[in-house]
């Protein structure tokens, strides 16, 4: 079982699709155990994407992810990662398939109105940045047993 972090960026929030992503992403089957709107300081930005300091997009990334308000969420089960990361479509929305939220409602590739961590590393690494321990939740859903062995 993995847990992995799904950002709805400023852009997401902004266009009012909020509701939408988040409905794709619940109907993957994937558990919502942590769920908040919240700014992003500088601090938080530089640590999140520290990967790519030095990028010519880098600054660009920063003052974006801080320009308005996010949803930050956390998504469980199995492959999680990589069926959050099959939900977004590719990091370009030119490349994103039909389908997929990038593909469906993006048209820039910075302005790509999601985040998704990369692997199970990387999602422990960043679940840590953007919620404290007991923001996180384990429950019970009915549906559970319909959608895994
Ligand atoms: P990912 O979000 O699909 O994992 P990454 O390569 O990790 O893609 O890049 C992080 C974010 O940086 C992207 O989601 C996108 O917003 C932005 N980004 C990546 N490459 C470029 C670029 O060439 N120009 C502008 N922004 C970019
Ligand atoms: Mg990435």
């Amino acid at each position: 079982m993995e847990t992995t972090l799904v950002l709805l960026k400023p852009d997401a929030v902004q266009r009012g699709l909020v509701g939408e992503i988040t409905g794709r992403l619940e109907r993957t089957g994937l558990k919502i155990v942590g769920m908040k709107l919240m700014s992003v300081t500088e601090d938080l930005a530089n640590r999140h994407y520290g990967e790519h300091a030095g990028k010519p997009f880098f600054e660009w990334l920063v003052s974006f992810i801080t320009s308005g308000p996010i949803v930050a969420m956390a998504l469980e089960g199995d492959n999680a990662v990589a069926i959050v990361r099959k939900t977004m479509g590719a990091t370009n929305p030119v490349d994103s398939a039909p389908g997929s939220i990038r593909g469906d409602f993006g048209a820039d590739i910075g302005r790509n109105l999601v985040h998704g961590s990369d692997s199970p590393e990387s999602a422990a690494r960043e679940l840590g940045l953007f919620f404290a321990e007991g923001e996180l939740l384990s429950y019970v859903r009915a549906t559970d047993v319909w959608i895994r062995e």
